[in-house]
This record gives structure tokens, sequence and C-alpha cells, in this order.
């Protein structure tokens, strides 16, 4: 697994079982008992500043005040688009592995791009059935040095397209707190952009593994383009039965994107919009491609409680982090649910 070839690498060499360090503890699977799909319809976006404007607005902050998660349609990011990108995430990882071998971590120095094949190496017990790729945005001209030639057109293309959806609901939630925030604030919780783009090999044991283990995102806001594979599960309460829990699987829906709130959006909103639990499960005779586009505070942002809700709410739900400091925590733990947000409290 540690040559250029990551899990693909062994799923192409016949294997028929997978190797013990992927079998997850049993309470870590997907038990498919504890599943339903969402059955939350896609918010039309190209009804915004329209005559449903606030039917609009409204479903976006319900579904971030509760399940955290939604999926768009009618979005500016081309159809054609969302095809390339999913492609062009094929042809990464089908090519040879003398020539992706070149991005390890152990082997390329560059912080823009990274190939690896599981979350956090060095600290997880477990590996996540995942090869990715992470592409960090800080100017085009680093995209086009950097990022790999299958993928950096359209992977920064689709940066950009989504980056305004991503703006669009931000300034929508914000607003709907009562809060005014200047352009140049909204722009600098918003920051820090990279896209993953994941690939989970077919797995001979989908029972025994994860794609993903229970984590939430980080960041502000996540814009998730999956293929029609199907695979992620949210955490949800049973509203009808509290303290139950279920599983929704976001169903793939052709032309969608699924967006969800991280970590900084639910500390800014002293917790009102929900950054969720979600975890993907693996397939056994297909191999699935999913492309985040994280959108991330700058490390040197201070993020805590929007001060104007901590007066409303007469309590901070959350203590104010430097943004740096959140994110070497969140990348210093294994995947462990919403742990990582314990570090803002
Ligand atoms: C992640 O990359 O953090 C994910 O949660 C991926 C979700 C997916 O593949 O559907």
């Amino acid at each position: 697994v540690r040559d250029g070839n990551g899990i693909k690498g062994l799923v192409d060499s016949g294997l028929l079982e997978v190797p013990k360090i992927y079998i997850q503890p049993i309470n870590e699977r997907i038990n498919k008992l504890e599943t339903k799909p969402c059955d939350m319809p896609p918010i039309d976006l190209s009804k915004l500043n329209g005559k449903e404007h606030e039917k609009v607005v409204n479903e976006i902050v319900r579904a971030a005040e509760t399940l955290g998660f939604f999926q768009v349609v009618n979005h500016c990011v081309p159809l054609e688009l969302l095809e390339s990108v999913k492609d062009s995430a094929h042809a990464f990882f089908n090519m040879p592995p003398e020539k992706k071998v070149v991005y390890r971590q152990n082997v390329s120095t560059s912080l823009k791009m990274r190939y690896q094949t599981i979350f956090a190496p060095e600290i997880e017990n477990v590996l996540e059935w995942k090869d990715y790729i992470n592409m960090v945005y800080s100017s085009d001209e680093d995209a086009l040095q950097y990022w790999p030639n299958e993928c950096k057109d359209v992977a920064l293309e689709y940066l950009k397209l989504s980056s305004k959806i991503v703006k669009v609901i931000l300034e929508i939630l914000i607003g709907k707190l009562g809060v005014e925030l200047d352009d140049s604030k909204i722009e600098s919780l918003i920051g820090l952009k990279m896209v993953n783009m994941n690939y989970y090999p077919a797995c001979p044991n989908p029972e025994l593994t994860v794609g993903v283990g229970r984590h939430s995102d980080a960041g502000t806001i996540t814009v998730l383009l999956q293929d029609g594979i199907g695979g992620l599960y949210v955490k949800a309460e049973d509203e009808n039965d509290v303290g139950k829990v279920e599983w929704l699987e976001i169903p793939p829906i052709p032309g969608a994107l699924v967006i969800n709130v991280g970590d900084a959006l639910e500390i800014l909103s002293n917790g009102k919009y929900k950054s969720s639990e979600h975890r993907v499960m693996t397939t056994s005779n297909q191999s699935r491609v999913s492309v985040p586009l994280f959108t991330l505070p700058k490390f040197t942002e201070k993020i805590g409680p929007l001060p104007e809700l901590v007066k409303k709410d007469g309590l901070a739900g959350y203590r104010e982090v430097l943004w740096k400091d959140y994110m070497d925590n969140f990348y210093g733990v294994a995947h462990e649910g919403k742990k990582t947000l314990n570090f803002a409290k």
C-alpha cells in the first residue's frame, strides 16, 4: 500500500479479502439496519432572487439547523464540468504507480498537492479504505504548477464556481443570524480552499470496512460532488424518537451538489448551524469517486461565536480559537465523530 498505487494497487493485485489492518471494530462498521435514505428534496438555487427567494432561504436555513447537510440543484456549475471532474479523478487514480508516487507525502515536498491512502497514517490503528489527493489553493499559478496535469484545469474551475455557491449560502446563513459581516470578513471565513479527490476502490468485504470513518468537517462550508454509486451517510437524531440515532444516506442525484456545514460555522453560529458527523461505506463491485471542496477560515483568523449571538444567547457555547491551532489539532487526531470540536469547548 505504501507504494505509488495505494489501496487501488491492492485491489488490482487480485485481493480476495481485506487485510486485517482495514477491518473496523464492530461498533465502527456501518449497520444497514440503522440507515435509511434521506428524503429531503434538493434545493433549487435558481429560485434565489425570484418570487420564491424567501422560501429557498428558509429551506437552506432549516437544513443547516437540522441535518447540517442538503443538496442543491440548478447551481452555477455546468453539468459537463461535473462529469469532467469525476472523469479526471478516475484518470489520476488509474495512472501507473510510477506516475502517482511522485506526489506521495514522503516523496514530494509540495504542500499544495499530496497523494495519500488514509486520513492520518501515524495515528490510526485501523485504516480507511480510501485513496485520495489533496490540492490546496493559494493562487491560479501555483495550482497550475503543482496540481496534477490529469485534473488541474477542471479542479480549478470546479473550485472557482463552487466557491460562488459557498459564498451565496454563507451570506444567507450569516444574514439569517441577524448579523452583518462585511465582504472581506466573509471572504476570510472561506479564505482557505482545498479540493480533494477521493477514490474508494471496490472492496471485497464492504461490511467490515469504512471508506471514511465518522467525522465532521473542520471548515466553514463543504461542497461535495459524488458519483452515482452512493455510500455517504450522515448522523441524525430521529425527530420522533429522541435519543435514537439514524444514519441517513445522502442519495446520489444526477447534477446535484451536496452542501454541508463544518465545525467553523457551527462555532461562529454558536451552535445554531450543525456540523454533522458523516461517514462513507465501501462497495463490493465498483470503485466510487467523490470530490469535496473544503472552504475554511484563513489560519490567522480567530474563530469564536459571533459576539452578537453570544449577547443574544447569553452564553458562548465555544471558546475563541486561532484557526491554525484548530487545524493542527484536527489533523493530529484520528477520525472519531465530532471529537475535534472539543478543542473549541
Ligand atoms: C471527506 O472527504 O471528508 C468525506 O467525508 C467524503 C464524503 C464522500 O466521499 O461522500
